[in-house]
């Protein structure tokens, strides 16, 4: 494993060479636009608790309404930023790639919608979108209108969910809680394009994770060369041919150089 801090003739030859490259998202993809990752501390309302209790069918069933207003805060947030450098470096990729009869897959575990932003088609939202609601018991989408927030401040108190038109039951945000599967679709395409790839990227991710933490590994099985970009070593450092430590706002666009 090579640990790089930029990029080296050996990685450039890697991405020059590639035709088919598989690029897996995490939360430190988006942090430099401004959108806290899951593993940051909360702030306002939500200092009392961590993302991971808040991201769960239980808390959802025992506090609504808490639960609610941190998704509706986040979707105001989301929608008052901006994708960054490494958003549009990966759209721009995947274009470059596809005139060139090669493929750059995206296969996000984000909920937000930069990727789509910044002109990149995502092959697969592996947990979800924030910017689509179900009932949270018969499953009917539902169209909600935009949030009245200011993203950047936590809402002074906890609303309501809305309630279903059908069943009267509580809307919920159309993204997946642990415990919960993740839309196989979305996930079975996502291992196709990793087994299909010549290259695999794997960014902003702790790794922790499952079963998106897996994906990678079916790449390692393979040979598939894998590169990783992120400031700190994470669960996958170790299977990884090269770790690009720094901020993909920065590498990603030197990568697709
Ligand atoms: C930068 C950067 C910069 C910073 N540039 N990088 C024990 C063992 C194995 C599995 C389990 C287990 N116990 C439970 C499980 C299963 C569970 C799980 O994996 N838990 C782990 C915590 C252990 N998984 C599930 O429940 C999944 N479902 C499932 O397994 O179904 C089968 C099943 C069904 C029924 C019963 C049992 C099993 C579902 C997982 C759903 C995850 N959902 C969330 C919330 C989505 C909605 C929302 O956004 O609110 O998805 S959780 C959260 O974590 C979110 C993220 O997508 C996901 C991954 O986080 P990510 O992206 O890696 O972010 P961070 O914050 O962790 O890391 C950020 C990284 O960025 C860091 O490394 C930074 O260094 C880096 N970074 N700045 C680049 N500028
Ligand atoms: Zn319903």
């Amino acid at each position: 494993m090579q640990v790089l801090t930029e990029i080296n003739d050996d990685l450039a030859r890697l991405t020059q060479d590639a035709r088919n490259i598989a690029v897996i998202t995490g939360a430190g993809f988006s942090a430099e636009s401004g959108v806290p990752t899951f593993r940051e501390a909360q702030t306002g309302l939500w200092e009392r608790f961590s993302a991971q209790d808040l991201a769960t069918t239980d808390a959802f069933y025992t506090a609504p309404a808490l639960v609610w207003t941190w998704y509706r805060w986040r979707q105001s947030l989301i929608q008052q930023v901006e994708p960054n450098p490494g958003h549009t470096a990966l759209a721009d990729w995947q274009r470059w790639l596809a005139g060139r009869g090669g493929e750059l897959s995206i296969a996000t575990q984000n909920v937000d919608d930069l990727h789509e932003r910044a002109g990149a088609q995502v092959l697969a939202h592996l947990h979800g979108s924030i910017f689509e609601h179900r009932c949270a018991e018969c499953g009917v989408a539902a169209e909600l209108p935009d949030p009245d927030y200011d993203g950047f401040q936590a809402p002074p108190e906890p609303e309501e969910p809305p309630l279903c038109a059908d069943c009267g039951a509580h809307i919920r945000p159309g993204v997946v809680w642990f415990g919960e599967m993740l839309p196989m679709e979305a996930f079975e395409a996502a291992a196709a394009a990793i087994r299909k790839a010549d290259l695999v990227i794997v960014a902003g991710t702790s790794g922790i994770v499952q079963p998106a933490a897996s994906l990678p590994l079916l790449a390692l099985e393979r040979g598939t060369p894998l590169i990783e970009v992120n400031p700190e070593p994470t669960e996958l450092s170790d299977a990884m041919d090269f770790c690009l430590r720094g901020p993909s706002g920065d590498l990603l666009p030197a990568l697709a150089a």
